[in-house]
C-alpha cells in the first residue's frame, strides 16, 4: 500500500535525508529519482511504501527563498532553502574572509533573503581593523552581531533576531563556532564541535545541513563551513549583484545597464573615488562581477531567470538535461584561464564541503531555466544620454 504525506527536510547526508512531517514524525526518505535535487529546509512530498518501509521524496515543493551557489559548470545548485534569515558568521580567528562574507550576502539578496553578520568569539578580542570593517557593513544597512558561543555573550541577542516563525541560517568559513551557536542556543542538539588545528585554520567537522527547532518557534539551521563560497552567477541582480551600497548609488549613473567597472559617468565608481563608498567593499563588487562574467561565459548562451523565480518552478519542469544550444564539452572548452583558476580554488574547499557538495552535485542536473549567459561586453565609446543603453550592450 502506498500513502502521501507533506513533510520539511530537516536534515540532509547526502542522498539519506529526514524527513519530519507535520505532526512531527520524523522519517528516513531518499529523493526519487536522480533529477530531484532536495536540500535542508525543502517543503517535499513523499510517497510511503509500507510494504517495503521505503519513504520516497517524488517532489520538492516551490521553494520561497533559496541559498544558490554556483556549480562548476557556471550554473545553479541550491545549498538550503525556505530560509527567512542567512547569519553570516565570522571570526577573528580563523582569520576572516571578507570577501567571502560580502558573496553570501550578495547571494542572501539574490535568494531573497535577509542577511546579519555574526561575529562570534568576541571573547577573543575584535581588532581595530575588523572594528572598522564591521561599521563599513553597519553603515551600509546590515545588522551585525558580536558574541561568544564560548562564554554566552551575545548569545540572547543573536537568539532574539531569529524571530517566532523564522528560520535562519548559519553559514560561513569552517571554525568560526558555527555549531558551538546552535549547541548554546538549542542545548539539546547533537552537533560536533571541531577543534581548530592550526592557529589560522578551522577544521571542517559538520558535513551536513541540520536543521534544529528554537524554543519560541523558530528555525535554524547548521551547515557545513567553507573555505570558499561562489554565489550562482545567474542569480544575481545585473545591475548591483546584491550590493546595497551599489543599489542606492546606481541610479545616478549615466547609463541604465552601467556595470560600473569602466562605463563613462558611473556613479558607483565615482563614489569610490571619493570614498564615500568603501574601497574593500567596491574592489569586492567588482571581483564578484569579474567572476559572474566568467561563469557566465563558462555556461553559454541560454534564457535564464533569477534563482529564486527558479526556486518556485515546480521540479517537474526542471531539465534533467543540459541547456540546448551549445554541447557541453565545447561550452567546458570555453571556460576562460581565470575562471578556470577561480574554480580550481573552490574545489580545494575542506573534504567535508567537497563531499558534502559532491553528494548533491553530481546528481544536480543544470536547471535551464536559470542557465544563461548575461554576458555584455565592455561599455566604451560615446554613450548617448542619461538612462539609455549602452549601445555596445547586446542585451
Ligand atoms: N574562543 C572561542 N572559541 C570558540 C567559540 N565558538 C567556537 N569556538 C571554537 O571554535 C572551534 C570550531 O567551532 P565549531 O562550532 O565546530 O565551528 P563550525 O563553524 O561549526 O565549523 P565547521 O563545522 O567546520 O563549519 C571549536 O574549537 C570551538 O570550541 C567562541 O565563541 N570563542
Ligand atoms: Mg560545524
Ligand atoms: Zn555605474
Amino acid at each position: 500500500m502506498k500513502q502521501t504525506l507533506v513533510g520539511r527536510v530537516i536534515a540532509t547526508f547526502g542522498r539519506h535525508l529526514l524527513v519530519r512531517e507535520a505532526g512531527g514524525r520524523e522519517l528516513r526518505a531518499r529523493p526519487f529519482g536522480r533529477g530531484l535535487t532536495v536540500v535542508c529546509g525543502d517543503d517535499v512530498r513523499c510517497r510511503v511504501d509500507v510494504r517495503h518501509d521505503e519513504v520516497h521524496v517524488v517532489e520538492v515543493l516551490p521553494r520561497r527563498t533559496a541559498l544558490y551557489r554556483a556549480t562548476q559548470r557556471g550554473g545553479a545548485e541550491p545549498v538550503v532553502a525556505n530560509l527567512t534569515r542567512l547569519l553570516v558568521v565570522l571570526a577573528p580567528l580563523p582569520e576572516p574572509d571578507l570577501f567571502i562574507v560580502d558573496r553570501y550576502l550578495a547571494a542572501a539578496s539574490a535568494g531573497g533573503i535577509a542577511a546579519t553578520l555574526v561575529v562570534n568569539k568576541s571573547d577573543l578580542g575584535i581588532d581595530a581593523a575588523l572594528t572598522a570593517e564591521l561599521a563599513v557593513y553597519r553603515a551600509a544597512g546590515y545588522g551585525a552581531i558580536n558574541c561568544s558561543a564560548d562564554t554566552g555573550v551575545g548569545v540572547a541577542e543573536l537568539g532574539a533576531a531569529v524571530t517566532p516563525g523564522a528560520v535562519a541560517a548559519l553559514v560561513g568559513q569552517s571554525g568560526v563556532g558555527k555549531s558551538s551557536l546552535v549547541l548554546r542556543l538549542v542545548p539539546q542538539a547533537q552537533v560536533a564541535i571541531g577543534e581548530l588545528v592550526r592557529a589560522e585554520e578551522g577544521r571542517h567537522t559538520t558535513t551536513a545541513a541540520r536543521l534544529f527547532d528554537l524554543s519560541h518557534g523558530a528555525a535554524l539551521i547548521d551547515s557545513p563551513g567553507v573555505r570558499d563560497f561562489a554565489p550562482a552567477a545567474a542569480a544575481l541582480d545585473d545591475r548591483t549583484l546584491g550590493f546595497i551600497e551599489v543599489e542606492r548609488l546606481a541610479p545616478g549613473c549615466r547609463f541604465a545597464d552601467c556595470r560600473h567597472m569602466r562605463e563613462p559617468g558611473c556613479a558607483v565608481r565615482a563614489a569610490a573615488e571619493a570614498g564615500a563608498l568603501h574601497a574593500r567593499r567596491y574592489e569586492s563588487y567588482r571581483r564578484l562581477r569579474r567572476l559572474r562574467e566568467e561563469l557566465s561565459a563558462a555556461r553559454g548562451p541560454t534564457d535564464w531567470r533569477p534563482a529564486s523565480a527558479c526556486a518556485s518552478v515546480p521540479p517537474s519542469t526542471y531539465s534533467s538535461s543540459p541547456p540546448t544550444g551549445t554541447p557541453w564539452a565545447m561550452r567546458l572548452a570555453r571556460i576562460p584561464r581565470r575562471a578556470a583558476s577561480s574554480l580550481r580554488k573552490w574545489a580545494v574547499a575542506s573534504p567535508s564541503t567537497v563531499e558534502f557538495v559532491a553528494r548533491i552535485s553530481s546528481r544536480t542536473p543544470p536547471c535551464s531555466r536559470i542557465a544563461s549567459s548575461s554576458r555584455t561586453p565592455s561599455c566604451s565609446g560615446p554613450m548617448p544620454s542619461s538612462g539609455d543603453r549602452c549601445p555596445m550592450s547586446t542585451k
